[in-house]
């Protein structure tokens, strides 16, 4: 969109020479405060804590660290033979060395492939409408980094809400740095080394683990900026099931709000949004709406009113409410650091509850405006002072400026909408989608990358930007289908749906004037591979589901790079355009225009094409054939997969058979199973059996069981066969 001249400017000391300053000699170390080192065990590996206060100040509250480990002091060493110094009064400087052959993974969400050493990464949370290789600053900031080899990394997770740049030896110096700029106290933890699995547990151990996410929020969701009406999105529903292509979500944009007031509906096009939710309910769809930061400055308007009268907006240096534009036009900012603020915020969401709406889609709340410029990251070079902050804040140790807990607005945000709900239906297991967000967001919330295009180039990057997301705690993730903005093409989204159904949120979204691009926009071809995509995605649901309860458990997310599971194998580390989705099904698919092959390499093993033929050997590379339709997947010699039979929403999900498929001679798998709505599974209500297959003999031994109310059949698939099995 078109934005105007900035106000304010953001940058403050934008001083040349301080830029030129030299990474390598970074000159008088200022720092008068007080620092500490502990250590402690997570997850059974090494952590070193360094908590740094300057003269005079609290640490702030941490918005990403839950883990309450008994730490003990250590000596004033770092790992990684880091360095750190206080640079200038608004800049700390942290170095490490990077060793040749380390690779560095995570700092959530990035527009790299998947190592992302030799760049620099700035973290400030950013509507970032230019999604190509110049943008750096993204909508989220987590600043977590993981960076080694094999079996032998080691990560480092730099507590802080304020803007970082982290260089990731950018000048191929073998050295990395992180500025940080702030003015108030800060944590960094280094962990490891230990191996990948081993780091990513022990991090989601430190800033906590998602609950299960509802299975609805599982199934495919359909959105457009905007369906305009009741009468469309009605409509769009029942297309769905006319064309029996399985959906469980219509997605509400901006258009259903009354002047895009938040916690509106438009008189005029959604005059009953209960009743339509109703009508959907019957249909078995649920309904999620967007609901954006901004509040509508109107002083006949109730939530107006209330923010202002409860002080719980962002405010100039006068104390008076902090305006800036958004879609409703002027309008006022909810300060979500103030715990007043999002217990405020959280009851109104009795709103949509009350009208039948299932799920919350936070947007624009990195927080984005339309006038005032996102803060320049590549021209700070130091925290500005208060007095420069472009409007304030408050939080338990008092009132901040903006820029230095702005990376929390969306995290914050996520947290007071997943409470809230929670606090209306408190055996719901909430389903909130946020653009931006910290470290520890996964607690409360999925997340998308926000504003793509219909490119090939998008559709490649979303796997290593979501490998990246994955490995920075974050499992519940996943673009947009067939891209956000600009025109998709037939070709271009059968391709996106073979990737996307692997994708753990799998939702079609288009921006406000493109071209349409439900299953059916381009004719009955492409509809009958996009039918049969998601109808495989269906069928995974089962695996996909056990794949959420592994992560409850040690915060593996579901796609995973190669060297996850292959850890000595050099040549899996470089690979980027193919991942593991959990440790049976490897996804390699089609990422070019006009291309029905692509090499594949397959780590050791026996790997079956997922849709049948002959197993392939691993350890080496092959020329794959995948003709538009196919699903681009291998199943890896010894593996059960728990595969739902057909279904149009997940309403059917318990009523319906499964097959458990067995891959090879002998095999293994798990199978969970649950109300998937309920936190009833968090007290022991749920099934969890140990499958096992040998000798032509299928077992299913019971791990545990405490949940009563799934009403199908059970069947083996193996060598050609199926025959029923009972479960016990
Ligand atoms: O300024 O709500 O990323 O998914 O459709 C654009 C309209 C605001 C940006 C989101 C996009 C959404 C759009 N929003």
């Amino acid at each position: 969109m078109d934005q105007t001249a900035p106000a304010v400017d953001w940058t403050v000391a934008r001083d040349q020479e301080l830029l030129r300053r030299d990474k390598r000699s970074l000159g008088q170390n200022i720092f008068a405060g007080v620092a500490q080192y502990h250590k402690a065990q997570l997850a059974g590996i090494g952590v070193t804590r360094l908590t740094v206060l300057p003269p005079g100040q609290l640490l702030p509250p941490s918005a990403a660290v839950v883990s309450n480990t008994a730490w003990e002091e250590a000596a004033q060493l770092l790992p990684l033979q880091m360095h750190w110094q206080q640079s200038m009064p608004g800049t700390f400087d942290i170095t490490f060395s990077l060793s040749a052959d380390a690779v560095c993974f995570g700092l959530g969400e990035r527009f790299s492939g998947l190592n992302i050493r030799g760049a620099i990464h700035t973290l400030t949370t950013t509507d970032q409408t230019r999604h190509n290789e110049s943008a750096d600053a993204f909508y989220k900031a987590i600043p977590l980094c993981i960076i080694g080899s094999g079996t032998n990394y080691s990560a480092i997770f730099l507590d802080s809400s304020a803007p970082q740049r982290w260089d990731l030896d950018a000048d191929l110096t073998a050295l990395g740095g992180i500025e940080l700029f702030t003015r108030r106290g800060w944590q960094l933890y280094v962990l490891g080394s230990a191996s990948l699995p081993e780091i990513v547990a022990a991090y989601t151990e430190l800033t906590g683990r998602g609950c299960m996410p509802p299975l609805w929020a599982l199934g495919h969701q359909q959105c457009r900026w905007s369906y305009p009406d009741e009468a469309t999105v009605t409509h769009i529903a029942l297309e769905f099931r006319r064309r029996q292509i399985p959906c469980d979500t219509i997605v509400l944009d901006i258009d259903y709000m009354d002047e895009y007031r938040v916690f509106t509906t438009s008189p005029a096009r959604f005059p009953d949004l209960k009743g339509l939710a109703e009508k959907l309910r019957q249909q078995n769809f649920k309904i999620v709406t967007i609901v954006d930061p901004g509040v509508k400055v109107d002083a006949r308007y109730s939530i107006y009113k209330e923010s202002v009268a409860g002080k719980f907006v962002c405010v100039n240096a006068d104390g008076t409410p902090f305006i800036e534009e958004v879609w409703p036009g002027d309008c006022v900012f909810p300060d979500f650091s103030n715990v007043a603020t999002r217990d405020w915020w959280g009851k109104h969401l009795e709103f949509y509850t009350s009208n039948g709406v299932a799920g919350i889609w936070n947007d624009m709340n990195e927080p984005s405006f339309f006038k005032l410029k996102n803060p320049t990251p590549k021209l700070i070079c130091q925290m500005p002072e208060d007095a420069d902050q472009p409007f304030f804040q408050r939080d338990s140790t008092g009132t901040v400026g903006h820029l230095e807990v702005r990376n929390l607005y969306g995290s914050l945000m996520s947290q007071s909408t997943f409470e809230g709900l929670t606090e209306v239906e408190p055996n719901k297991r909430p389903f909130v989608l946020t653009r931006s967000a910290y470290a520890g967001v996964q607690r409360y919330s999925a997340v998308w990358l926000g504003d793509n295009m219909s490119w090939w180039q998008h559709l490649e990057l979303s796997i290593p930007m979501l490998l990246n997301m994955g490995l920075s705690g974050v499992p519940f993730a996943g673009v947009d289908v067939g891209g956000f903005a600009g025109d998709c093409s037939a070709e271009l989204l059968v391709r996106w749906y073979e990737t996307g159904i692997f994708y753990p949120f799998f939702r079609n979204h288009c921006r406000l004037g493109d071209r349409a691009q439900e299953p059916w926009a381009f004719g009955a071809e492409v509809e009958r591979h996009i039918r049969s995509l998601i109808e495989v995605r269906y069928s995974l649901l089962p695996y996909i589901y056990s794949l959420f309860w592994e992560n409850r458990d040690n915060g593996a997310p579901l796609m995973r790079p190669l060297s996850w599971h292959y850890p000595d194998d050099r040549y899996a580390i470089r690979v980027s355009d193919q991942f593991m989705f959990g440790a049976e099904i490897l996804v390699a698919p089609i990422l070019e225009r006009g291309s029905v092959t692509r090499p594949v390499y397959l780590p050791r093993g026996l790997w079956h094409p997922f849709g049948g033929g002959e197993a392939l050997q691993g350890e080496q590379l092959h020329l794959v054939h995948f003709p538009l339709g196919t699903v681009p997947a291998f199943v890896r010699d010894g593996a059960i997969i728990p595969l739902l039979s057909s279904v149009q929403s997940t309403v059917e999900y318990h009523k319906s058979d499964i097959t458990f498929r067995v891959f090879g001679k002998t095999a293994t798998g798990t199978f969970v199973d649950d109300d998937g709505e309920s936190f009833g599974y968090a007290s022991g209500q749920f099934n969890k059996w140990q499958l096992s297959y040998s000798n032509e003999q299928f077992t299913a031994n019971s791990q545990h069981s405490g949940f009563v109310g799934s009403d199908r059949q059970y069947f083996v698939a193996a060598a050609d066969s199926v025959r029923t099995v009972n479960l016990k």
